[in-house]
């Protein structure tokens, strides 16, 4: 990363009326939180349609939960990085005109104190009731190989969206909004080849006059990097709080 671009992206975020911001498994990675793009495709060891997909929970859901909750106990040691902490200045000033759309279920985001935040792709603290429906918070507690509904005594599921799965209408559509009404769209610590969430930065540079600059911020080239106005190669932890210290106050 340059100088001069991080000057760039600065200059084109300072002239921005609407912000929006697309993160994944990058930006956690800084606080230690695995990515998904293991080299043997392997996701802790399991087959992903084994872990997260419909097929895999019918198969055999306590698996499924041996894994989710291996995934909630991780993340119950770590903190969120300076990153999340950019993010959260970035929303400071921006308000409501600034968007955080976020791939990761972790929760850190939240944690940090994001708060314009939709969290696409759900949240390891969220489970869902096969009964009843009733979604509930239960934070990082291990809910145990097979969890039923407190209320119902129905079975209980990560409230996740699995491979497979329509994200949730709720999340999806101010999230297209948020990338259409954008002047600038970082993209941050994703490979960018999970769909259609990868859809938003096309989605950026395809609104009125003019179109979104798109910042991104990677360790390295990603299937979005074709349609990035600017590249800042580095950490996430590292590149956004030098991107917000650029930006002045
Ligand atoms: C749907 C919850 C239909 C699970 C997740 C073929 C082509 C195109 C699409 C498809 C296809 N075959 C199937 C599909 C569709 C599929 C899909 O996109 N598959 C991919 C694998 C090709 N998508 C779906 O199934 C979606 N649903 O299509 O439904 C439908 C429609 C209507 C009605 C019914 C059905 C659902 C997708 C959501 C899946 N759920 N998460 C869980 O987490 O347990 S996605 C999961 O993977 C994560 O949430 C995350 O979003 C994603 C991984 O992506 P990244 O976040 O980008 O992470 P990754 O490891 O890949 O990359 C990390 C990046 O960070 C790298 O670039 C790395 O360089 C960088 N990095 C690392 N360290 C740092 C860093 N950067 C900066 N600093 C660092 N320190
Ligand atoms: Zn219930």
């Amino acid at each position: 990363m340059t100088d001069h671009d991080l000057t760039r992206a600065a200059d084109w975020l300072r002239l921005a009326d609407r912000v929006c911001v697309l993160t994944g498994a990058g930006v956690s990675a800084e606080s230690g939180v695995p990515t998904f793009r293991a080299a043997d495709g392997l996701w802790e060891g399991h087959a992903i349609e084994d872990v997260a997909s419909p097929g895999g929970w019918d198969r055999d859901p306590d698996l499924v939960w041996q894994f989710y909750n291996a995934r909630r106990e991780n993340v119950g040691t770590v903190r969120p990085n300076p990153g999340h902490h950019a993010l959260v200045e970035l929303e400071r000033r921006w308000g409501d005109r600034f968007t955080l759309v976020t791939q990761n279920v972790d929760g850190l985001h939240r944690d940090a104190g994001s708060r314009n935040l939709l969290e696409i792709h759900g949240s390891l603290r969220r489970t869902r009731c096969l009964g009843c429906r009733a979604v509930a918070d239960r934070g990082l507690d291990p809910l145990g190989p097979a969890p039923r509904c407190p209320d119902c005594g129905g079975r209980l599921r990560p409230d996740i969206v699995w491979f497979g799965e329509a994200l949730p209408e709720d999340v999806w559509e101010p999230a297209l909004e948020a990338a259409y009404g954008c002047d600038v769209l970082l993209v941050v610590g994703t490979s960018a080849v999970v769909h259609p969430a990868a859809s938003l930065i096309p989605v950026a540079k395809r609104r009125r006059h003019p179109a979104a600059k798109v910042v991104e911020v990677n360790l390295t080239e990603t299937e979005a990097s074709r349609l990035a106005d600017i590249g800042l190669y580095g950490p996430s932890g590292v590149v956004l709080p030098k991107l917000v210290e650029r930006l002045g106050s």
